[in-house]
């Protein structure tokens, strides 16, 4: 049983690897951007809600956020394990999943972070663009995500690098060559 996060930055292949690791271990993937999208679509309250922060690329409201992820981690198919995607993203987002684990005697086993170089972020970013239409993948809102990224999430990588469960894992090449990194990396954490 495996408890694990993945974290990078726009475009590092967060949602690329976790179907691929959840497969191999068969644990479930909980991808919050992919929660939002599909509220997005069904034009849910909450997709509404999220819809105009995503095509911004602004991160949604940790109070948001923070009550879908408890609400999803209180479900049953996460007790064989999970990988969150894109969760935590804020300090306020460590906190809350730091008490959510804590109320249920977990604690994570490794926390992943893919990393690749701003160019070619960008680059794939502006393929998926051009594959999928996603609304934020414009050259200015994924400058705007990449800033987040440093400015927010690079702190939450800091914290559970001092927590000694972070593994830095390169994820510049064949998609199935970082698979092969990333799954060394868990097994060695
Ligand atoms: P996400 O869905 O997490 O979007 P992302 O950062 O772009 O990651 P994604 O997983 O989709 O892309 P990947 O790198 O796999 O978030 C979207 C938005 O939701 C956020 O901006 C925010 O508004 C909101 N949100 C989500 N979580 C939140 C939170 N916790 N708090 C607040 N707001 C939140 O893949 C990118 C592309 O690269 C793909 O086209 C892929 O095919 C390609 N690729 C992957 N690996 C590759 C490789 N090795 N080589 C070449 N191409 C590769």
């Amino acid at each position: 049983m495996t408890r694990m996060l993945i974290i990078g930055p726009p475009g590092s292949g967060k949602g690329t690897q976790a179907e691929r690791i959840c497969g191999e271990l068969g644990i479930v993937a909980i991808s919050t951007g992919d929660i939002f999208r599909a509220n997005v679509k069904g034009e849910t309250p909450l997709g509404l809600e999220a819809k105009q922060y995503m095509d911004n690329g602004d991160f949604v409201p940790d109070s948001v956020t923070n009550r879908m992820v408890r609400d999803r981690l209180a479900q049953d198919d996460v007790v064989d394990g999970f990988l969150l995607d894109g969760y935590p993203r804020t300090t306020a987002q460590v906190d809350e999943l730091d008490d959510i684990l804590a109320t249920a005697g977990a604690t994570l086993d490794v926390v992943v972070q893919l990393t690749a170089d701003d160019e070619e972020l960008v680059k794939r970013l502006h393929g998926r663009a051009q594959d999928t239409g996603r609304s934020d993948d414009t050259e200015a809102v994924i400058r705007h995500r990449l800033d987040l990224y440093r400015e927010q999430t690079e702190v939450v990588v800091a914290r559970y690098a001092e927590r000694g469960i972070l593994a830095k894992v390169d994820g510049l090449g064949d998609i199935d060559d970082v698979t092969a990194r990333v799954m060394d990396a868990i097994r060695g954490a």
